[in-house]
């Protein structure tokens, strides 16, 4: 057996927590192989109901989990750890605006980025508390020494969401679609690309040849697709994001599928003109040894002003936040 994965998962007592951290143990991630360690951050009034995940985890006889630590300390909680999953957060209050919700959560974040400098060499960091774009850009001001390359916020979820929407609408599996992009911020501003889309290796434009449902229906189900799951469920999306946290991992863990590529919330290099350092999500191909941003494609007009209205609304949010970078 190889030596184990540390992973820290912070909020580990909420909706997501309680799905992802049952996955990791069972191999979700790394493999049926691959030995994990998990460390799991919560705030103090959270503790015992996290110590009742603890036990929950324990009857579950992991034979993969070689180690459990919980703590409400973030230095304690984030050393050492080779892949930082941050998913605590305050939630949205009645009558809260995102920019009080940024400003609420941003504290967290600067706390966590400096407790970041404490763990392993090869951290690489994955913010999925909202809003991720931005509390990523904070960590990653408050751990400037963590290379550029090792910071993520999650738009997988809202890849995973486009990729079903086309399938379902061409009536394939969804391994059939590929090269879906979701550009921009993971909030309603985001841009779901199908321009680039292939579905059974077909132009998605082509197979569903609907351009009106296309340009309209897919892009605002998509979304919207949070809202709508709020509205059915009467909580937020949680087994469908610990699922997609799984699937981001995996991926920077293993690599993209060869001819496809996935999306990602990264730090801006400039390409396709989207401001340089805002955590903005791209096409990206993955390696296990490294990603890259999908270079070259094509953006037309509607998806330029698509881009563009997303990109705008991350540089608002840093600006909000301007104090804590
Ligand atoms: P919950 O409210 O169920 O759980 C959040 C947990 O975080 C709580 O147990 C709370 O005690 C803990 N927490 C708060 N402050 C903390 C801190 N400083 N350190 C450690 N833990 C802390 O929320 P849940 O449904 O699990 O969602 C968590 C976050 O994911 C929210 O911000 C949510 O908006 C965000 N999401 C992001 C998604 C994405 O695609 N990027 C999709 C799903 C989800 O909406």
């Amino acid at each position: 057996m190889p030596s184990p994965i540390t992973v820290a998962v912070t909020g580990g007592a909420g909706q997501i927590g309680y799905s992802l951290l049952f996955s990791i143990a069972r191999g979700a991630i790394f493999g049926p192989d691959q030995p994990v360690r998990l460390k799991v951050l919560e705030i103090p009034p959270a503790m015992k109901v996290v110590e009742g995940v603890a036990l929950e985890l324990e009857d579950c006889a992991f034979g993969l989990l070689e180690g459990l630590d919980l703590s409400d300390d973030p230095d304690a909680a984030l050393s050492d750890v080779n892949w930082a999953l941050l998913v605590g957060s305050k939630p949205r209050g009645p009558g809260m605006e995102r920019g009080d919700l940024i400003r609420e959560n941003g504290p967290i974040f600067v706390s966590q980025g400096k407790a970041l400098q404490k763990a392993a060499p090869d951290v690489r960091v994955l913010v999925i508390g909202n809003p991720c774009n931005t509390n990523c850009l904070i960590a990653r001001h408050n751990a400037p020494e963590i290379p550029d390359e090792r910071w993520f916020a999650m738009t997988r979820l809202d890849h995973n969401r486009a990729v079903n929407q086309l399938a379902v609408k061409s009536g394939v599996d969804v391994s059939a679609v590929e090269r879906v992009t979701i550009w921009g911020n993971h909030s309603a501003t985001q841009y779901p690309d199908y321009h680039h889309a292939l579905i059974s290796g077909e132009p998605a434009a082509s197979v569903i040849d609907d351009e009106q449902w296309l340009q309209g229906d897919f892009i605002s189900r998509v979304q919207k697709r949070g809202a709508e799951v709020i509205e059915a469920r009467g909580k937020s999306s949680a087994a469908s994001a610990a699922s997609a946290i799984c699937d981001h991992v995996r991926t920077f863990h293993h690599g993209t599928a060869e001819n496809d590529w996935t999306s990602a919330a990264v730090v801006s290099d400039g390409s396709y003109g989207i401001t340089e350092g805002l955590i903005a999500s791209f096409p990206i191909q993955a390696t296990s040894s490294g990603w890259e941003i999908v270079q070259g494609l094509e953006t037309n007009e509607f998806s330029r002003a698509r881009i563009d209205t997303s990109v705008s609304e991350l540089e608002q949010e840093r600006d909000v936040v301007s104090d804590l970078l």
